[in-house]
């Protein structure tokens, strides 16, 4: 397994249809210091969906950044991608591993601590926390935000790289960190920014600056 930096993931808006403006900021990110991709679709046909996907590992690779894909385990494996990230209704993470090989990253989103402490979050490579503050960017089965105590109770429980989502911007980075997670993943905070390649760099300035344990 790469040792892989979760600091700052840039999460693709799946609301951005327009290819040269997703590929704009997505490169955004990547100049801007995100040091791990996650390109999520949740409503595109499987050939958008390939696609795009194929287009975000060029990108990526161009800048040596890993990329993972959302949900899709049948894209991920066509693309080559680093990885997947799946969530609790998904295939088990024992079935994901199986397909993907030992070479590459599963990611688990969470929502509550049940979730934690069960074999699929303790043998996936990292975790979200998801979300830890309430977002307007995903509507669809978002569970109530785990906030920082949530982030504080899931750290002591949770040996292993911890990602948060969900409203995350330059005002609660800090703390975030702070807390103990191993990296941010943020949609809207580079993806609907004036100018997303300085947001980036914002972003990853506030998490070098606070220090990660
Ligand atoms: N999963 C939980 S919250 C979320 C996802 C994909 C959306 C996060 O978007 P934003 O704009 O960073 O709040
Ligand atoms: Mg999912």
């Amino acid at each position: 397994m790469p040792k892989v930096d979760y600091a700052l993931m840039y999460v693709t808006d799946d609301s951005i249809r327009d290819d040269n403006s997703f590929f704009a900021i997505l490169e955004a990110a990547l100049k801007g210091g995100a040091t791990i991709i996650q390109f999520r679709e949740k409503s595109c046909d499987t050939a958008t969906f390939y696609k795009r996907a194929i287009r975000c590992k060029k990108l990526c690779d161009t800048y040596t950044i890993p990329l993972i894909i959302n949900d899709r385990l049948d894209i991920a494996l066509a693309v080559d991608a680093d990885g997947v990230h799946i969530g609790q209704t998904d295939m088990p993470y024992s079935a994901v591993r199986k397909l993907m090989g030992d070479n590459k990253i599963i990611g688990l989103s969470v929502s509550n601590i049940e979730q934690v402490v069960h074999t699929n979050a303790q043998s996936a490579d990292y975790i979200g926390i998801s979300p830890i503050f309430s977002t307007n960017t995903k509507t669809n089965d978002l569970a109530q935000p785990l906030g920082i105590a949530g982030l504080k109770a899931i750290r002591e429980l949770y040996a292993k790289p911890i990602v948060s989502i969900g409203g995350i911007n330059k005002n609660n980075t800090q703390e975030i960190i702070e807390n103990g997670a191993d990296g941010i993943a943020v949609v809207s905070a580079i993806s609907k920014a004036e100018h997303p390649e300085a947001a980036t760099k914002e972003l990853k300035e506030i998490i070098c600056k606070t220090g990660l344990k």
